[in-house]
């Protein structure tokens, strides 16, 4: 049985969440809760020694980075594919989610965040807006990309959801949880809304994996 050690509202860890629903692989999640710091237990820093979620046992070994973890999903359960076989398409899938992985939420994330307050003596107001700001750089960049690619929808990776969407929606909960206005991406928005009407989407929500829903 596959652990994944995982915080109900991290994002790498809902992406993680939606790859194993998606390729209906059953796993246990055990939480790890990152506003106590368990992220930096002597515990969890042996199976992660950046300190971060989420972490992946499988077989006695553990697997770290999300985006490694979707790419290792695909190897060992090929079906349905999250990173498309055809080198362009994977090209362009991997970038996608890149954008979100990438360039987003590393500079958004907690420790980021509490090192622009405590370190840097940035209020909330300051952090809200870097927030947003970087939020804003990539959607926008995203949509262009979901526009001008050759998937007709409603997901990112087309009638199907690919890896960047495994990484898109949960970008979309953060940014709602930060209020960071979406009405400029309707193309994200429709992925979202399709999200939403599926099952494996759906029981990855944080408010459905949260310790005391
Ligand atoms: N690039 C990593 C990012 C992992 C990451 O930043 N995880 C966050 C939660 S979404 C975390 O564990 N934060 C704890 C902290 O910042 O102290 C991945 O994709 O797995």
């Amino acid at each position: 049985m596959l652990v994944l050690h995982d915080y109900f509202r991290s994002s790498a860890g809902y992406r993680v969440r939606i790859a194993l629903n998606l390729k209906g692989v059953d796993y246990v999640r055990r939480e790890v809760p990152l506003l106590e710091n368990a992220q930096r237990s002597p515990e969890h820093l042996a199976r992660n020694p950046q300190g971060l979620v989420p972490a992946l046992e499988v077989e006695g070994r553990v697997l770290t980075q999300s985006l490694a973890i979707v790419d290792w999903l695909d190897a060992r359960y090929p079906e349905p594919r999250l990173i498309p076989a055809d080198s362009q398409a994977r090209a362009a899938a991997l970038a996608r989610a890149m954008v979100v992985g990438m360039d987003v939420h590393p500079i958004n994330n907690l420790r980021v965040m509490r090192y622009l307050e405590q370190e840097l003596g940035a209020s909330v107001e300051a952090r809200s807006a870097w927030t947003a700001h970087w939020m804003a750089e990539g959607f926008s960049a995203l949509e262009t990309m979901a526009r001008t690619a050759d998937a007709e929808g409603p997901f990112l990776g087309g009638a199907a959801p690919d890896i960047s969407d495994c990484f898109l929606i949960p970008q979309l909960f953060n940014a709602r949880r930060f209020a960071v206005p979406l009405d400029a991406y309707p193309l994200l928005l429709r992925a979202e809304a399709a999200a939403v009407a599926h099952p494996a989407f759906a029981a990855a929500h944080p408010d459905r994996v949260a310790p005391n829903a």
